[in-house]
């Protein structure tokens, strides 16, 4: 954790108190069941009240409101860990975070409290196979009938499909584009919603496609308004994003940390490899990455907590420079442990496939592009 003067007392004391944690929590890491390792994750962060920074303090959270600072410093310290502890977590947050910042008050207390204390898993079904970066273009419908909405449609790589208990899904109800879009929360027992098919990854967590075949939901399920579905998932997205970066953040500085341990006991031409400069440029280069990531990560997060309505830029510098600066050290990291760095069973080779799918989801590096220069340029 940079020691920053946009942090209080209390994020600090969150983050040595996660850091303490970890250190003891009994390890749950099964690559090869994501879905189990998932639960076992969502269950032990809830137990050690971890999720309550998911939620806002009258559901069960830590502070009055979400803090994005805290959330970031979460998925940072989780990250370092585990890159499942770091996707249960940050589901949870992303899962409820259209209920907790446009619900309604009844949906707020059926489900914020139930997210904290992990009895609700929850997902975010936004993309679809033909729209993911242009989400005015999704196509599953949901129609008025009887005094509620009847939805129809397949969403793709929905994180958690299949473990999750809440939906927050966005569907057409309008218009052509982004203003015809609004959001429901989806109870996954609902008749007619399923997860359709796995989808399996370089770095495996829950995720695959839903299908939507005539769920009935009431009125009371919308969040927000009808056609506000794109405005809530960009302004949920405009606190998630910074996240992503945090946990990217997390992942290089264990790469970081675990390059700089090696290179000082590998020996190279009868000397340690630390006192090669090519080295010693690689750890520089990796360093200063980590540091600018956070910088960036932590400014959002601090503009968001601090009251600013859109943080849309900020939130996209951030999350762009982390996860592809993140993506550079774990690389070079592999690069200085050579053959051992490519060999399965070693941190550095996780790290280099947990980072990558960073770049793409929440927006990929190319859209973060796009959200900046539109804003520069419409000035
Ligand atoms: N917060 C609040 N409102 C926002 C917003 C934000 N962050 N971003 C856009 N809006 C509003 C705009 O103000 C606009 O409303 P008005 O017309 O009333 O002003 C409306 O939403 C439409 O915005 P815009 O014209 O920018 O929509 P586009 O379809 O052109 O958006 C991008 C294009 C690419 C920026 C958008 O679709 C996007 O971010 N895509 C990536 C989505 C993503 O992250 N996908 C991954 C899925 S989640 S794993």
């Amino acid at each position: 954790m940079l020691d920053l003067p946009l942090f209080d007392e209390e994020h600090r004391a969150f983050s040595a108190g996660l850091k303490s944690w970890l250190d003891e929590v009994a390890a749950a890491e099964d690559e090869s069941d994501a879905a189990t390792t998932s639960r076992a994750w969502v269950r032990a962060l809830a137990e050690g009240g971890w999720l309550r920074a998911c939620v806002p303090g009258v559901y069960g959270g830590l502070r009055a409101d979400l803090d994005v600072r805290t959330l970031c410093l979460a998925r940072e310290r989780l990250a370092y860990r585990s890159a499942l502890a770091d996707f249960a977590f940050a589901m949870q947050g992303l899962g409820g975070g259209p209920i907790a910042l446009y619900g309604s008050a009844e949906l707020k207390r059926r489900y914020l409290p139930e997210i904290a204390a992990g009895r609700c898993i929850g997902a975010f079904a936004l993309s679809e196979f033909e729209a993911g970066s242009d989400v005015g273009a999704l196509t599953t419908r949901a129609r008025r009938e009887n005094g509620g909405y009847v939805i129809d449609g397949e969403k793709a790589w929905i994180s958690n499909a299949g473990i999750a208990n809440l939906y927050v899904v966005f569907a057409r109800t309008g218009e052509a584009g982004p203003k015809g879009l609004s959001a429901f929360a989806v109870d996954a027992a609902a008749n007619g919603c399923r997860m359709e098919r796995p989808i399996e990854t370089i770095s495996p967590h829950p995720l695959g496609s839903l299908r939507l075949d005539g769920v009935r939901v009431s009125n009371e399920c919308r969040i927000g308004q009808e056609g506000e579905g794109f405005k809530i998932a960009m302004a949920v997205l405009d606190v998630f994003r910074s996240t992503v970066g945090a946990a990217a953040i997390g992942f290089a500085r264990r790469a970081l940390d675990e390059s700089v341990t090696h290179v000082k006991t590998r020996q190279l031409f009868g000397k340690p490899l630390a006192d090669l400069q090519l080295t010693q440029a690689a750890i520089a280069t990796m360093a200063t990455d980590v540091d600018a990531g956070a910088l960036l990560v932590y400014r959002a997060a601090w503009a968001k907590d601090s009251g600013r309505a859109r943080v849309t830029r900020e939130a996209a510098m951030a999350k762009w420079f982390a996860t592809e600066a993140a993506g550079r050290v774990c690389d070079r990291a592999v690069q200085l442990f050579g053959g051992r760095g490519v060999t399965r069973g070693e941190i550095v080779e996780r790290l280099y496939r947990d980072v990558r799918a960073l770049r793409i989801y929440e927006g990929a590096s190319e859209i973060q592009q796009l959200v900046i220069a539109r804003q520069l340029l419409a000035t």
